[in-house]
Order: C-alpha cells, then structure tokens, then sequence
C-alpha cells in the first residue's frame, strides 16, 4: 500500500511485500512461473518455492534457497533479484533462453519466513527460526544446523539459547522437514543445489562436517573457481572458494551437506557481501550490485549443469 512502499529490487522487502510480489511474478509469466506450497513455519507462515521454467515433461533442475537465516537480508533479495532476471531475459538473453528451455529453477525465496518477519519487526540480528524450546526460554533453532548429517556432530550446537543451536532432534523443525520432503520428492530432477548466506564473500562446497573431501572434489573446487572468476568480472569482488570446513568453520547439519549425501552432487554455498565492513547490515546501495555479480556466478554453475 501506500504508506508501506512498493516492492522494489534496489531495496530489502519485508514479507508481505515478498508474498505479493510471487503473486506479481505468477501473473506476469503464466507460462513459466508457478507457486508451490511446500510447507508452512511455527507460526503458520506459508513456505512457497517459485518454480522457474517450461512447464511440461520433466527437466534437470537446481533447487536454489535463501534466507535460511533471518538477519542475511541479501539473500532473500538475490532469490527475488533471480526469478526477476530470469523471467525477463528470457526470449532476449541467448544463455538465459537456452536455461530455460531445457531446465527448471525451484527457488525458495525465503526459507526462514519466521525468523525473517522477526528480523523486520522485533531484532535485526536474529539468526534462528521462531520454534519455542523446551525446558528453555530462549527460542529458536538454527535451520543451518537442524539437517539430518552428522547431527549434534559439533559440541557447540546443544543448547537453546545458542545461535546455532541444532533442535531436539534431526530435522525436528517444519521448515527443515518442508524442505527435505520436497527434495526427496524431487530426487530425479534435482542435479544441484545452491544455498544463499551473507556475509564473507565466499563460495563454499561439501563438506562441513569433516575435513574429508568428497570424491569429486576436484570437479567442485573448478566450477567454484570458474564461478568466484565470473562473479569477480564485473565488479572486481573478491570470493574466496572451498570447503566449508577448512574454508569458513566446522559446522554439523547443514543443508548443504545433507543435500551432497543424498545424493546430488553439485551443492554450493554462497556467503555474498561484504567482508564485515557493513555485514549482515550491507547498505540497500549495494544489493543490485551485490546481485548482479552474484547471477553472473549462478548462469555459470546452471550452465555447468546442463552440459554435464
Ligand atoms: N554461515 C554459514 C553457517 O551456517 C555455512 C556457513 C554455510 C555452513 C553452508 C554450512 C553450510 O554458519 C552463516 N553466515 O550463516
Ligand atoms: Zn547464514
């Protein structure tokens, strides 16, 4: 409405706003967006993932979310940045088209919903989802830690009040669960996953959960590298690439590596601007150029993707 603003992609929407612009995106590209309702959060919020492409017969997909966590608010403006972009070349952009006509794109656009109208509404850095603890006052559990791999593998994960505290058990979260089923329901189509975070400029592969690399490694490693030199051609930002546990931290349950393990391959997490200067606080004057760099990378991994 008026007093609110509109949606704009120059700027951070709150969660109303992100509803109706997938309502936006419906209307505008009947033939090639549609909205699935694959969940809802704690607090009855609707979990959407917008599905990206041609409609019919079954295509090779890559499953894309942002927002896991409440406070990296350039992640959920990338995923709206993506579909936007995505929708629009297509028929003008020559990559793009050839994308689109041959697979889909499962974007989750926030995956957090909870914890990111909290973020807007009550604290800015909040991290987790909106869940009550038992025998705790303090709320929440880290989705990025709820996963089923290696759960309760790090020691640092077993209490309420912690920022990336695990949950009760694997996967005791609804969002967690939404996510996991529509993935596994997915299995046949879905070739790779990216996951969006902020901030530290990096580009992360498997595995968290150990310093053991998986046995493509090397493959992962020169798409991360070719993708980080992508993204650094127009703006000259630099990302560091790797895996996430010699590269950023240790870290159990995750997304990422639950969705490796399961059995797609191609999984890859971005930690988008800055390097901490601004943090998750990154000024609105940098989110078209924090994304525009970042779908550079992206049409890179997609087009790896296809071809192989
Ligand atoms: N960083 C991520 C975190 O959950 C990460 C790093 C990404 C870990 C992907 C595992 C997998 O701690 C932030 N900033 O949230
Ligand atoms: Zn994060």
């Amino acid at each position: 409405d008026e007093i609110a603003g509109r949606h704009s992609y120059a700027k951070y929407n709150d969660w109303d706003k992100i509803v109706s612009w997938t309502e936006k995106m419906l209307e505008k590209h009947p033939e090639m967006v549609s909205r699935i309702k694959i969940g809802s959060t704690v607090e009855d919020n609707p979990l959407y993932v917008l599905k990206i492409g041609k409609k019919d017969g079954e295509r090779k997909a890559i499953f894309m979310d942002c927002g896991i966590h409440a406070r990296e608010w350039i992640s959920p403006a990338f995923c709206q940045w993506f579909v936007y972009q995505a929708t629009k070349s297509y028929g003008k952009n020559k990559i793009m088209t050839k994308l689109l006509d041959r697979m889909n794109f499962y974007v989750l656009p926030v995956f957090n919903v909870d914890g990111y109208i909290w973020s807007w509404t009550q604290d800015r850095m909040w991290r987790k989802n909106r869940s009550r603890n038992q025998n705790s006052t303090c709320i929440g559990t880290d989705l990025n830690r709820n996963f089923d791999v290696s759960w309760d593998s790090s020691p640092n994960t077993n209490k309420p009040c912690l920022n990336v505290y695990r949950g009760p058990a694997p996967e005791s979260e609804k969002e967690t669960k939404a996510v996991t089923n529509f993935i596994r329901s997915h299995l046949n189509s879905i070739k790779a996953y990216i996951t969006f975070h902020s901030y530290s400029q990096m580009l992360l592969i498997p595995y968290g959960y150990t310093f053991k690399l998986p046995p493509n490694h090397q493959d992962l490693l020169k798409v991360a590298r070719i993708a980080t030199d992508a993204l650094s051609t127009r703006y000259e930002t630099r990302y560091i690439y790797g895996p996430i546990a010699s590269t950023i931290y240790k870290t159990s349950g995750s997304s990422l590596d639950w969705v490796y393990d399961l059995g797609i391959k191609h999984t890859f997490a971005f930690e988008l601007r800055d390097k901490g200067k601004s943090g998750f606080l990154l000024p609105e004057s940098r989110i078209k150029p924090t994304c525009k760099e970042t779908m550079l990378s992206v049409k890179f991994i997609a087009k790896y993707i296809l071809k192989n």
